[in-house]
């Protein structure tokens, strides 16, 4: 049998708990309990640099309050402002980031999608030409 990836061992390690509604890390980054360079912050948003980053600009975009979302699967209709703020917030990022020659925005839901941090989060990768499709 093919082995996991560490990325994909941690995706469904993290998914099996992914209901739980326990903590996860991104509460300690947002009430600062753990430092993270944290690029844009308003009331409802917070962005900070990728411990892991996947290209020169990698950034974890997140909702402050967590509000169920624990996955993009979980959305609910009383999310749809919080949703749209993020994708707007994305896009100042990026623009913050001199991303003009382009950027993507990625969210990965679920162990299919290698989650592993359950706290509905955006990546915004760039600063480099990305491959097309995706692993
Ligand atoms: O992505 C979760 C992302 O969260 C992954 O790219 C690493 C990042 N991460 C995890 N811990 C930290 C800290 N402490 N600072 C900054 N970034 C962090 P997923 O889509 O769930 O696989």
């Amino acid at each position: 049998m093919k082995a996991l990836a560490d990325e994909e061992r941690a995706a469904a390690i993290a998914a099996a708990t992914a209901d739980s509604g326990a903590p996860t890390i991104f509460d300690k980054i947002i009430s600062k309990e753990i430092p993270a360079p944290v690029v844009y912050e308003d009331d409802k948003a917070l962005a900070f640099r990728d411990i892991n980053p996947q290209a020169p600009v990698h950034i974890v975009l997140i909702p402050k309050n967590r509000d169920g979302l624990t996955q993009l699967a979980k959305a609910e209709e009383r999310h749809k402002d919080i949703l749209g703020h993020l994708l707007y917030v994305a896009k100042v990022v990026a623009a913050q980031e001199d991303l003009a020659d382009g950027f993507r925005v990625v969210i990965n839901d679920g162990p299919n999608g290698c989650q592993s941090i359950y706290h509905l989060h955006l990546h915004i990768l760039g600063g480099r030409k990305l491959k097309w499709p995706p692993g």
